[in-house]
């Protein structure tokens, strides 16, 4: 007979932390919330973690590289999707490893023979009023001079004029060589009393500028994600068919972390995939597998000691009918404190301690809170980053209100690029396990981050905690009632401004 678990499975939002003792000298601020991505053994620190505990997930709607270069500036990783070819999945991770934070590449070139009418126009064009003039108007040419809206009058200088007839120089423009370090160049900058600086290779031909308004950007970012070569970071999913291709290939692009992207990672398949990852490219390489629910699951993917972190989760995400469609999954809150609890002990028992994500299913920042409570070292999110302006689909007005599409991996649509690879078999689609749907945009990932971190720093110092592993140490939870759950919202009051309901609700409802 089958066994029937005498738990219900239960979901974040029954539970609610009890505060404990707060010391005077804690501050929201000073809150550490830097979290292991790879496996601590004994006392050894990790070969990889992030400065905050969120990620994003490996979706067609939400991870790609504008989205990547904008979480790991706010110290987070996104995990690019694997649902499209080979080669277009590494040239993603390239363009994040080429972003270079304060080193932009010039958009807006002119040649020395252009008109200062054509200039202007580019200039309108574009919005930059400095335009650097290149041999052959190329963003990598060698560059001639540079010519600034303060070089000419509009109104009074012939607009047939040549650009070189107005332009500075090239042997009066200072410039920074190629490997000058964002502090140099700003130093420059300041001395000099330049808006921007040019940076040329040996051959002097252009390959960035830097921007005195970008300083304050740069400054603004302490928690950014880099590599040892001061490159942001950037993870990738990989899946079951065509690992043995497109790992080597992700791992020549500079990818920092990969992770099997699988709704039922208690497999063989997937193992099989794990072992020739290992066999291949030995521990060097941070390396994720899952999603799992339970700790059968968790002892089946930890057991051989060859994987860093594990994923959890399966039916929960806002797009997924897997629960629906096929009957498996669990409540996420139970299937991840059955994990802890085994993770737990095994680090008890043998030293080694295996960094958790809890992944899909969060709707609010409260539900975060309560995921990283409850022993989850980091947490992988869709929908909420797909509401971002980064996340690589268009904006949509419906009925006067903005969106933007957000569909499940599950979905034909995200598994349609099969057809089209020819890395890839094509398997033919039975059922869909997840939906196609729209959620409200709601601007910046810079924005909607620092509030849910702001929540969950002064969540953290309630309970008395200076880091994720004290918070987890810390936590004292409580299952809430239905009429508990009545009672935290407001009651019998009337509410005339929207404020407080932007600030509490689901994501999807905030401005
Ligand atoms: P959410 O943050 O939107 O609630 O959930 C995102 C997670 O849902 C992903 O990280 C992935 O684990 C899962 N997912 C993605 N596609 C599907 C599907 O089509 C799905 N069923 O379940």
């Amino acid at each position: 007979m089958a066994i029937i678990l005498s738990d219900t499975s239960r979901t974040f939002s029954e539970y609610l932390l009890i505060p404990r003792l707060t010391r005077s000298d804690q501050k929201p601020e000073l809150v550490d919330l830097s979290t292991p991505l790879s496996v601590i053994e004994g006392n050894e620190s990790p070969k990889f973690k992030t400065n905050i505990p969120l990620v994003s997930a490996s979706m067609q709607a939400v991870s790609g590289p504008d989205l990547a270069i904008a979480l790991a500036r706010q110290g987070g990783l996104s995990f690019i999707f694997c649902s499209q070819p080979i080669a277009s999945q590494a040239e993603m991770i390239r363009q994040v490893k080429r972003h270079k934070a304060g080193f932009v590449p010039s958009d807006t070139n002119a040649t020395e023979d252009m008109t200062l009418q054509e200039v202007i126009t580019l200039m309108r064009s574009s919005g930059h009023s400095t335009v650097p003039v290149t041999s052959d108007g190329s963003p990598t040419g060698l560059l001639k001079g540079i010519i600034t809206d303060r070089d000419f009058w509009e109104h009074e200088d012939d607009m047939s004029n040549k650009v070189k007839q107005h332009m500075t120089l090239i042997d009066d423009v200072i410039y920074g060589s190629d490997g000058i370090s964002l502090r140099d160049a700003n130093g420059l900058l300041h001395k000099h009393k330049k808006e921007c600086l040019p940076v040329l290779s040996p051959q002097r031909h252009l390959v960035a500028l830097v921007f005195k308004k970008d300083y304050e950007d740069h400054r603004r970012h302490p928690l950014e994600l880099l590599d040892a070569s001061k490159r942001l970071c950037v993870g990738a999913a990989i899946n079951t068919h065509d690992y043995v291709d497109r790992v080597p290939a992700l791992v020549e692009a500079g990818v920092d972390v990969i992770c099997f992207d699988s709704s039922d990672g208690f497999n063989e398949h997937q193992m099989e995939g794990v072992r020739w990852i290992r066999n291949k490219f030995g521990k060097a390489i941070t390396l994720g597998a899952g999603n799992i629910v339970s700790a059968e699951g968790f002892d089946y993917l930890v057991g051989h000691d060859l994987i860093d972190f594990v994923k959890v989760g399966i039916g929960g995400g806002s797009i997924c009918i897997t629960r629906e469609q096929k009957g498996i999954g669990r409540g996420q809150a139970s299937a991840l404190m059955d994990i802890v609890q085994r993770r737990n002990s095994l680090a008890k028992e043998t030293g080694r301690y295996i960094p958790i994500c809890s992944d899909g299913g969060l709707s609010n920042d409260t539900q975060i809170v309560i995921a990283l409570a409850m022993g989850a070292d980091f947490v992988m999110m869709g929908r909420y980053f797909a509401m971002t302006d980064e996340s690589p689909t268009p904006k949509t007005s419906i009925n006067g209100q903005m969106y933007k599409p957000y569909w499940g991996e599950g979905t034909r649509r995200a598994q349609n690029w099969q057809r089209y690879s020819s890395s890839m078999e094509s398997r033919q689609m039975i059922f869909e396990e997840g939906v196609d749907a729209y959620v409200p945009l709601v601007g910046p990932l810079s924005e909607l981050v620092q509030t849910t971190l702001y929540k969950l720093r002064s969540t953290m110092v309630n309970v008395g905690a200076d880091s994720l592993s004290e918070f987890r140490e810390q936590a004292i939870l409580t299952m809430v009632s239905e009429q508990s759950v009545e009672e935290a919202g407001t009651s019998n009051v009337r509410q005339f401004t929207s404020n407080r309901d932007a600030d509490n609700s689901d994501w999807g409802n905030r401005g």
